[in-house]
């Protein structure tokens, strides 16, 4: 049964839509995943919402996606805003059909959308089996919870998500380490607040009328100190982890083992190329945040007659709050204290230069200077024709280097480049 993405607001009929080339029952085949944009077509209002499965239920889901966008956003932005938001989507792991509402303007303080797009959502949910809205953006928790208190007549368990929820979602769903799991859970707690504990909605409708403290109130004091003190629990473990893994870069440091550390968009290749470089079998996919830890692999430099340590980690994405990076500092101190840093681009996106703004931006951020910082420009087999000068010219004079960490291409141009800076 082919799958596409339909709107629903009539005055969206004409925008461009996404139509996903899979079934229902080929949840695996995610190479549709970062699905050329000529894959966008005009769509229709019959969709169902996207099928999906919860991390702790076997049971499929149905989501339903809201995205609101600038007035002034073109067609093509938008077109790459919704294939990156279904590639999230598929990264997830199980994906059926979805359905996507479209609303241009700006942010509501209630509600995220307008109220008229949000009496929308709500007969919507009412004709179809929705578990889970999620809207493309940042909501404050008051957005959240005006919207779900808005659907809970239609639907009491339904959930609300924005972007970082998504994200989150997919982070523990690809989480195996301990501190990537730890991280996550110190994210979600950040993000979501005392709520995470989620007696808060049910519990503060128990309580009493105006004027009243109610039971509700009591309880949303007990949640939050809950909140607090798992919080720090979290904290402190995630901190011995991150001292031991301070010393660990201290003790390589000591014996004059110098380190690279990959960094890049998600799904630039990272891991590919790591693997390639050190021969290790990091698990690699055509989906966003395969990888969330952070590994450690040996090369040797021929020319230096020394070996140097190699780190992989996770991948950026834009609109990542900084609470989220902050959580992840234990696993991205190697990319803080490395010798020099490989920037993976994926060439054969067409906004790789966009994205790597977005990864340069949190470099900068994580207070990693420039100069230790070399281009490496990956997937030059899936572009046949690149105009190397070009990019060259767009980079600015920055050093960098072309390489198929997939066809291990340009790798002895790499090894060079590094040379200088790990000698
Ligand atoms: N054509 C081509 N594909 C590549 C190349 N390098 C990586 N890929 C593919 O790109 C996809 C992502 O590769 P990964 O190595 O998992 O990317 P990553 O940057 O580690 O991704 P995350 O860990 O999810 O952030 C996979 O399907 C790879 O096979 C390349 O040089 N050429
Ligand atoms: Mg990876």
């Amino acid at each position: 049964m082919p799958l596409h993405v339909s709107f629903v607001h009539k005055k969206v009929q004409k925008i461009i839509v996404l139509l996903p080339t899979f079934s229902v029952t080929g949840l695996s085949k995610r190479n549709s995943c970062r699905r050329p944009a000529k894959d966008v077509i005009a769509g229709n209002r019959s969709g169902k919402g996207i099928m999906l499965r919860m991390e702790n239920s076997a049971r499929p889901i149905t989501m339903l996606f809201v995205y609101l966008t600038d007035k002034r956003t073109g067609r093509y932005e938008m077109e790459q805003e919704v294939t990156e938001l279904w590639n999230l989507v598929e990264s997830m792991g199980d994906t059926g059909v979805a359905d996507l509402i479209i609303q241009k303007g700006l942010p509501f303080r209630e509600t995220y959308v307008g109220p008229g797009k949000a009496a929308e959502i709500g007969e919507y949910l009412k004709t179809h089996k929705v578990e889970v809205v999620t809207f493309n953006g940042m909501l404050t928790s008051g957005q959240k919870f005006n919207l779900t208190k808005m659907y809970w007549d239609i639907n009491p368990s339904i959930q609300v998500w924005d972007r970082v929820d998504l994200i989150l979602e997919i982070f523990s769903r690809h989480a195996h380490t301990r501190e990537a799991k730890l991280q996550i859970e110190l994210a979600r707690m950040r993000h979501m607040g005392p709520s995470i504990f989620g007696m808060g909605m049910v519990l503060s409708r128990q309580g009493g009328g105006i004027g009243t403290r109610g039971i509700g109130e009591t309880n949303t004091e007990l949640m939050k100190r809950h909140w607090k003190r798992e919080m720090k629990r979290v904290t402190d473990s995630l901190t011995k982890l991150t001292d031991s893994r301070t010393r660990q870069i201290e003790r390589r440091k000591s014996i004059g083992l110098k380190t690279v550390s990959l960094v890049g968009y998600t799904n630039a290749g990272k891991t590919t190329l790591f693997n390639l470089l050190t021969h290790k079998q990091k698990p690699v996919d055509n989906a966003l945040f395969v990888t969330l830890d952070s590994a450690i692999g040996v090369i040797f430099i021929p020319e230096l007659g020394k070996r140097i340590a190699v780190s992989d980690t996770i991948g950026f994405i834009k609109d990542l709050p900084p609470d989220l990076i902050d959580a992840f500092r234990s696993t991205l101190l190697e990319s803080v204290h490395a010798d020099a840093v490989l920037h993976v681009i994926d060439v054969s996106d067409r906004d790789y230069m966009e994205k790597a703004d977005v990864v340069d931006g949190i470099l900068s951020e994580l207070g990693i200077p420039e100069e230790n910082v070399i281009y490496v420009y990956n997937k030059t087999d899936a572009v046949p024709d690149l105009d190397r000068q070009q990019v060259a010219d767009r980079t600015g004079g920055h050093p960098h280097v072309f390489v198929s960490a997939a066809k291990g291409q340009g790798i002895d141009d790499l090894l060079s480049a590094l040379i200088p800076r790990v000698r």
